[in-house]
Formats: structure tokens, sequence, C-alpha cells
């Protein structure tokens, strides 16, 4: 990197706008190769200081500038690279500003860009200044109003809020001018022109007034998008329900493009979404596409209110929208389907990449104090760890008070921009709770742990539970620095036929204690003691009920305890959690021994798959054994080799003792799924999940027919679940009859979809993920051929993404080969596609966790990255945080 080093913003520094944007009007002019666009600001001083304007604006060729209708001379103002400055300028004026922008040669997709010959933006959270000069800045709120002008080879033109007047011009353009009444931050404009189709229906909303819905799509596309419209009418519904939020604006747009850099953005109004989330279609899209589609589109519209109606102050507060927003989303997928299931699956993307994270060297708190790009904080521990802080509210406060809260956030603070603070301020204000302590969640970094002893007295029937918490030192902090956290600990305690009744030393055996069997705790010191009376027998404790805090709990558990666990608990999370600290056990000591056998698994495993009362889909997940990544989480050094080994080895010694009860598993779960393989429901994924876990254990054996039983599905599968999940077994089988009838699936699968994107994704990811097959000569191949596109952000992340960061051994080869071509999208990808190129370069920056020998190679390759000479921003922030030389 040379040049001056990019700089640091900090959340102290935060001030004021200077002034104020009233009202927005834009005016587009989308030419054949650019596009002119005139900005009339209606300006205010903000108070009575003398400072000049200073508009933010990158990349724009500035054409005219004017106030109050008068041109201004080049000496009025200045440019640089990042914007405009008007030294002197009255206390309320019209700024007039016409710029040239270039569309089609963004590859950035942030601002306007193109995608697939459609125009659309993502201004969120810094793009805006890349359309028009601006104040572009979430705390400044204005009224937009937008004419798009377009030849015919656009055909629909749309923007934020109402579209107001549509017509022809006299040059044979066509244009549409949308007025949006709500006043919103520039991050949260958005255009499309284009060649789409659209799918129509409607809501009601509470009070009586109709919505108009869309979905806009290529026409191809057109029969995917029933499950986005059911999905958003449900949505729209939950939040009048659990929320008592109603819709605003007249029409509700969602609009699927190819090209974009992440899910789904919350633009008002007018949504635009990747097409990975909205197109859905039993065919073609698996159980797991379509609750991805459900819970974006949900998460999107429950911006309107979190987010839009009320936004963020500055960056620094965007887990205000995102961690609630993904709270909200998150209980509204448990209410659509399996509320155990869901959360099982939040807290296994929370326990391995949130916390690898908070473990790294781009650790930082919900609440960040500082950043270099904006975009590099679009990350789990602010999305999802800031969801499991707002859920720590909602545990603390109960769903009664904290509905109150979320009212008065909501009244409270309707059409401002806001901070994290207010919002527990009204969480505060409705409980008369002390949340003081509590705001560690947000501005301490790292995983806190638990650490849990206890005591049985057989004479005084007491139960002590002590806890001990601690959290080790992140950038912004050493462990000794850290201020205890506010944790609610759920707990209960099983005896050998299931729950106790619980009652805490001091408490009168009242009749709200006669069935307690269920507690939160709350823990503020670093060590707690909490006495349990009347207990008639050594109970397991059942802790982290429903995993209420995103921490690290360590009990040593025996096998027969988690057994009971698993069997008798009547928390779902934790039934599933004992299974996955059973197989750790395991997976532990066979790293140790190498001869470990799975009994105690094997026993474990055959009571679940006979449990009748237990959900088929819940079966299924405590049947897997923890991801490699999990395991490489609990270790200090990661042993990439060893987990891969030993894990398989006990899945193939699970797979050959419960091969007879696999089958039959598999049999019936068939049986009950014949007729309605299209179907998706609740029940019909749940069956699935099951049969296929039975089918992946069956091809681990040497057994001929369950090659043909998979063989069988792939061939005649129903559904894209059943077809994918057989192609995945195949590339994950090492058997030698497998091979050929695994490179003919693979083909054969091509041939069938290639010209579906979304599935040639999935196949890529198949292969790209797999320790048997995808080793780097194969996914180079795959790079060079036509099934990819290295400006597409989906085909970058389902190759290369999932290479780096789903295919341990290979990626961590240790010859460094991983590294050398991980580097090299990078360095590619930063010049091509910043917020990209820095996403995929997080499994480099954990290169502290490796053995020195890795360690070397991933640095040298992070060390070729930063003498590169014209970094991005994005990696620049990476790659220079992770060479720092402070250990973790
Ligand atoms: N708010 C957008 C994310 C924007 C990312 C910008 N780099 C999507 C969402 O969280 O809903
Ligand atoms: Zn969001």
């Amino acid at each position: 990197m040379t040049g001056a080093s990019p700089k640091t913003v900090y959340l102290k520094d935060y001030q004021a706008p200077d002034f104020w944007i009233q009202t927005t009007r834009l005016h587009f002019r989308l030419e054949e190769s650019y596009t002119e666009v005139r900005a009339e600001l209606q300006l205010q001083r903000n108070g009575t200081h003398s400072r000049p304007l200073r508009l933010h604006g990158q990349a724009l060729e500035l054409l005219e500038l004017q106030i109050d209708g008068l041109a201004l001379a080049e000496g009025d103002y200045t440019q640089d690279e990042e914007g405009l400055t008007l030294p002197q300028v009255p206390d309320r004026f019209v700024l007039t500003s016409r710029v040239r922008i270039e569309p089609h040669k963004n590859t950035a997709l942030e601002g306007l860009y193109m995608s697939r010959g459609l125009y659309c933006t993502q201004c969120e959270a810094e793009g805006f200044r890349k359309i028009t000069f601006y104040l572009d800045r979430p705390d400044v709120l204005s009224v937009f109003t937008t004419t798009v002008v377009a030849s015919e080879d656009f055909p629909v033109l749309l923007s934020n809020g109402n579209c107001v007047e549509t017509g022809r011009n006299a040059d044979g353009t066509h244009f549409a001018t949308w007025h949006d009444p709500f006043p919103k931050p520039a991050y949260l404009f958005a255009l499309v022109a284009g060649k789409l189709s659209f799918i129509e229906d409607r809501f009601v909303t509470c009070s009586g007034r109709e919505v108009t819905l869309r979905i806009y799509v290529e026409e191809k596309d057109l029969g995917k998008c029933g499950h986005a419209m059911r999905s958003l009418q449900n949505a729209m519904k939950w939040d009048e329900e659990v929320y008592g939020r109603e819709y605003d604006l007249d029409i509700y747009m969602i609009v699927a493009v190819d090209d974009f850099n992440m899910g789904a953005m919350e633009n008002k109004g007018l949504n635009v979404f990747n097409t990975s989330c909205v197109l859905a279609d039993p065919a073609t899209t698996t159980d797991a596409g379509f609750e991805r589609v459900e819970a974006v589109v949900a998460h999107e519209y429950f911006h309107n209110w979190s987010g839009n109606r009320v936004t963020c102050r500055d960056w620094f507060q965007l887990s205000l929208k995102e961690g609630f927003t993904v709270f909200r989303d998150a209980e509204f997928s448990a209410d659509m389907g399996s509320r155990t299931v869901k959360r099982v699956s939040d807290v296994q993307l929370l326990r391995t990449l949130q916390f690898a994270e908070d473990a790294g060297p781009m650790a930082h708190p919900v609440q960040p104090a500082s950043f270099i790009e904006i975009s590099n904080f679009y990350t789990l521990t602010v999305y999802e760890k800031g969801a499991e802080v707002v859920r720590m509210i909602h545990t603390l406060l109960g769903p009664e008070l904290f509905r109150r809260g979320t009212d008065l956030y909501f009244s409270r603070h309707d059409g401002q921009a806001v901070t994290i603070e207010d919002f527990v301020q009204a969480m505060a204000d409705v409980s008369g709770r002390d949340f003081s302590q509590f705001m560690a969640w947000y501005r301490q970094a790292g995983t806190p742990v638990l650490r849990v002893e206890d005591h049985y007295d057989p004479d005084t029937r007491e139960y002590r539970l002590t806890v001990h918490q601690s959290c080790p030192s992140t950038p912004e902090a050493s462990a000794v620095q850290k201020q205890p956290f506010h944790i609610p600990l759920a707990m209960g305690l099983l005896g050998e036929a299931g729950a106790l009744r619980l009652r805490l030393k001091g408490e009168e055996p009242g009749p709200e204690v006669a069935d307690n069997t269920h507690r939160v705790l709350e823990l503020r010191k670093p060590e707690e003691t909490f006495v349990f009376c009347d207990v008639p027998e050594r109970p397991v404790p059942s802790l982290l009920r429903g995993f209420s805090a995103p921490v690290k709990l360590l009990y040593p558990y025996t096998a027969a305890d988690l057994r009971r666990l698993m069997t008798l608990d009547e928390d779902g999370f934790c039934r599933w959690d004992a299974c996955q600290q059973l197989g750790l056990k395991t997976i532990e000591r066979g790293l140790v021994r190498h001869d470990e056998e799975a009994t105690d698994l094997i026993e474990a495993f055959a009571l679940i798959l006979e449990d009748p009362n237990l959900d088929p889909a819940l079966v299924a997940l405590m049947l897997e054994l923890p991801s490699e990544a999990y395991v490489g989480e609990q270790q200090v050094v990661v042993d990439v080799d060893g987990n891969h080994r030993v894990r398989k080895s006990l899945q193939q010694q699970i797979a050959a003792a419960l091969q007879r009860r696999f089958y039959s598993t598999y049999e019936s779960c068939h049986r009950a799924l014949q007729g309605c393989s299209e179907q998706v429901n609740a029940e019909t994924v749940a069956l699935r999940s099951l049969k296929n876990r039975a089918l992946s254990y069956l091809m681990l054996t040497d057994d001929p027919e369950s090659l043909e039983l998979c063989r069988r599905q792939f061939d005649q599968g129903g559904n894209m679940t059943d077809v994918f999940a057989a192609l995945t077994a195949l590339t994950l089988s090492e058997r030698p009859d497998v091979e050929m009838v695994r490179e003919e699936a693979l083909n054969r699968f091509y041939q069938r979809w290639q010209h579906e994107p979304l599935v040639v994704n999935q196949w890529l990811a198949v292969q790209a993920s797999s320790p048997v097959i995808g080793d780097l000569a194969r996914i180079e191949t795959l790079r060079r051929s036509a099934a990819f596109d290295s400006r597409n952000p989906n085909k970058v992340r389902s190759l290369v993404g999932v290479f780096c960061n789903q295919n341990l051994v290979h990626f961590h080869s240790p010859t460094g080969s991983g590294y050398a071509f991980l580097a090299d999208e990078v360095l590619r990808l930063n010049r091509q596609n910043p917020q990209i190129a820095a996403r995929l370069l997080a499994p480099l920056s954990k290169w502290r966790r490796h053995d020195p020998a890795r360690q070397a190679l991933m640095r040298a390759q992070l060390q070729r990255i930063a003498a590169e000479e014209k970094l991005s921003k994005d990696v620049f922030e990476v790659v220079n945080k992770s060479l720092v030389e402070t250990e973790l």
C-alpha cells in the first residue's frame, strides 16, 4: 500500500450535521453509456455556525452547480476525491447540481450499477455519494421526489414511495416520477430500470388500507415468486400482530437482481434483492433455500419500522437496526416453522462463525467504537450477536414488557435517527430496570466464558451452583480491563426421572415455586453462587436453556449426564446441545487416543432414533456430529487434519453400527413423504431432513444397496432437496464404487440445470466444499469453466468462499496452495469489488489459530496483499488489522 493510509472514524467524534436537507428532487437521465443526475436540494443550516458546506461525492463528473438558480464559478467551491466544499453559503438555499456517472463501468456494485442489463442501486452504507453530491449520512433525513427518464428499452422505471406521474417525452424517451412522503436518509434511496415482469397481490392492513404488493423479476422467473409473496404477506400480518406495526405506503415492491453484494436491501418501499433470496421453486430450490427466502423477505420488510421509520444516527449504531431486525426475523421464522430447529441453526452459526470472529483480529463490539471502512462491519457480530443481545433483553423483561418497550421506542422515535442507547432506554423506562451493566454487551467485544461448578449435599438436600465469568482479550481491551457482563442464565435441574422443582434458598415454598422447573438466573459478578433447597437427588443441571446468552459454557458433564439431558430435558435446544457436547468430547478423545470408539454416541443415537416424541427435524439435527469448524473453534491451535480424520471415523462407526436403523428411518420417512414430494411445509421439510440424514450415514457404509438408494433418489427425487442431498452424499463418499456414479451425476446435474444460475451455484458449492473431490485442481478448473463468472458475487461466494470456509482440509493444504489461491482472488477483487474482496479474506485473517508452518504461509499471503499498490479501504483494514503484532 502506498500513499496516505485511510483514516479511522471514531464514534466519540460524532457531531450533528452542519446542514439539513429538507427536500431532495432527483432527475435521472439513463443514456446508453452514461447517466446524468440532477439533484435539487433544499438545504438549511443547522444552528448559527459559519462552517462551510461539505458534501460527499465520489467518482462524479461535475457538470454544473447552482445556488438558488445562479451558476457557481469554479472559485466558489473545491472538489476532491471525497467530495465538494462550498466555503460560503446562505442559511437556507436550494443547491442544484448536475453530474455524470458511469453505471456500466461500476463493478463494485455500490451506487448505481447494471446487473444483466438492469439498472439498480445499492446505497447502504455510503453508496449514495457515488450517485450525486449529498450529505450521505444516516442522520440527514429528507423527503425524496425522483424522476427517471430512459428509452423504451427500459420499460419499468421504479423508485421509492408512490408513483405520481408517468409519461412520454418528445424525444421518444419515457419517464416516471416517484414521491416518498416519509423523510429518509440517502442510504434508503433506490432506483431500478429495465425489462422486468412482476407478480402482484395485495395486503389489507389492520386499519383496512389496501397495499399493492409486487415482485419484479425477469420474465423467465415469474413462476418462482409465489413463496416470496406468501412470505411477505405472512411477515406483514405477523408484524401487526406481534409488534403492532402497520405498513405505511400504498405499494411495496421487491426487485430481484443477479449481481448483488449481499442478500437484500430494505430501501423504502422498493427492496432490491439478490435473486437467491427471492426465487423459490421445489424443482430448483432446496428446503434451506425456501427458508432463506422467507427469512430475508421478512427481515427486509421488518426494517420498514426497525431501520426506516426509526433509523440510525450514525453507522456505529448499525446493530440498532440490524440486531433488532435479525431478532425479529428469527422470531418470525420460529413462529412459521419449528422454534427449536430455528434456534439450533442460529446457534450453530453463532458458535462457529461469530465466536471465531469475536476471537480474531477483526473482533469488535456490537456497537463498534471505530472503523476504517463501514462496509467491513456488516458482520456476524453486528447482526447475529446483536440479535442475541436483543434476545437477552427480551428474556430479562419477558414478552409483555418487551413489547411495551418496543412500542415506546417506535412511538418516541418515529421519524428520527437514534442510537442503541435510545433503544435500551425505552426498555429501561417501561420496566424500571437498570441496564447500565447490560450495556457492556454492546461495548465490549469477545465471547464471555462461563465456568460452572456444583456441589450436592444429600444430608441438607442443598445443591450449590457456582458460576465464574470471564472474557478473553480482544483488540480494543485486554481481559483484565473488561467489566463483568449482566447475563441471563436460563436453567433447570434434572433428576433421574425428569425435571425437579426449583426453590432457591430464601424463597418461600409458595405456589409459584410448586411447578417451577425453569429459572432465569441473573449473573452480574465475576463469581456467583446459587443455592437450591429441597433437592431430592444429585441433579444434572440443564444450563443455558434456549441458549439464553451468547457465551461459552463449561461444565464437566459425564456421558451419562449428557444422555439424561438428551432424553429428558424440557428444552429442545439443550437436548440438541447435549448431543453436540457428547460428539465434541468423543472427537476430542479421539484426537488423543487415535482408536476412539463411538460407543457412547452410538447408544445415544439409537435412543434418539427410537424416541417417537421427537420432531424428525430435531432428530436430524441431533444426529449430526459437531462440524469441523465448531470443533476447531474449541481448540487453541486448530487441528485441521485431526478433526477431519476423527470426525469421519466416528461417522463411519455410527453408520456401520446403526445401519439397519438408518434404513428403516429412511424407509419410514420416504413412505410418509409419498405423494407430497413437491410440498414444502414444516412436516415435509422435517421428514426430508431426517431421511437425508439417514441417507448420508448409509452412504458412509460399504453396502451396495445404499448406493442404489442414493442413485434412485438422485434420479427420481421429485424436488431439489432430495436430488441435492443425494448429490451431496455422492460427493462425500470415499467408496471406490461411487467414483463413476458421482462424476456422471455431477455432469448430468450440470447439463440439466446449466441455465438456472442459482442451481449452478449449488453445483459449484457442493464440489467446492467436498473434502473428497474438492481439491484445488478441481476448484481451478471450475473457476475457468463457463459455470463461473468472476463478476457475480454469488458465484464467487459459491466457489471461492465455500472452498476457503467449508473445505478446511484442502484450503489449509500444508503446501499453502489454498492460501495463495485466496490471495490471488482477493487481489483481483480488490480492484473490481472491494466489499467482496474484504469479506473473502476472513479465513486468512485467522492465521494465529494455526500451527507454526501454516501460520507462516498464511501470513506471507497477507503480507503479499498488504504490499499491493492500490489497496481499497476495505481490504486495507482487514489485512492490516490481521497483521498487527499484538497477540490476542
Ligand atoms: N441493510 C442491508 C445491508 C447493506 C450492506 C451494505 N454493505 C441488508 C440488511 O441487513 O437487511
Ligand atoms: Zn438488515
